[in-house]
């Protein structure tokens, strides 16, 4: 289902104000993806702490947001702004697309935490919208 005008305009207006926290929405999205689907800890037993809020964990939570955040930027072609990091992960990490909406899934969940009042069913739909194009657009090169 793509993403309507009125989607991409309330994902960036929520991103303005989500995007300060974007280093603590990874992290905490990260940590919550290790510990409710621990089979995704197979792809970082090369981290030596892989514990909620660990060193490894905030780092990689701040990398994975400014996926996000770059993703924003592209709104209106996903697929062409992802395709390095589609590859990456396809190629270089054989990173199961399977958990790509895993952890857009807790990326949900921590905004609808970190911003109760902004995290409207609105902004819901619309941010569940976009992170959906963005595990498609990082799925392309499975393909
Ligand atoms: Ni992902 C590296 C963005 C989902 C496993 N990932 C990155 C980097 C970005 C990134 C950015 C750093 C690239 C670089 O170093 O140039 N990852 C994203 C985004 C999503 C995502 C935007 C989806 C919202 N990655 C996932 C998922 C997994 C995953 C679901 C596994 C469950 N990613 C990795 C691994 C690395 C990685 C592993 C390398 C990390 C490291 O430190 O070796």
């Amino acid at each position: 289902m793509s993403l309507t005008a009125q989607d991409k305009e309330t994902v960036k207006a929520f991103w303005a104000k989500a995007s300060g926290k974007a280093g603590e929405i990874g992290s905490d999205a990260l940590s919550r993806m290790l510990t409710v689907y621990p089979q995704t800890k197979t792809y970082f037993s090369h981290w030596k702490d892989l514990s909620p809020g660990s060193e490894p964990v905030k780092k990689h939570g701040k990398n994975v947001m400014g996926g996000v955040a770059d993703a924003v930027a592209k709104i209106d072609d996903l697929n062409a702004g992802l395709l390095n990091l589609s590859e990456l992960h396809a190629f270089t990490l054989r990173v199961d697309p399977a958990n790509f909406k895993i952890l857009s899934h807790n990326i949900l969940v921590v905004m609808s935490i970190m911003f109760p009042k902004d995290f409207t069913p609105e902004v819901h739909v619309a941010m569940d919208k976009f992170l959906a194009g963005l595990a498609r657009a990082l799925s392309e090169k499975y393909r």
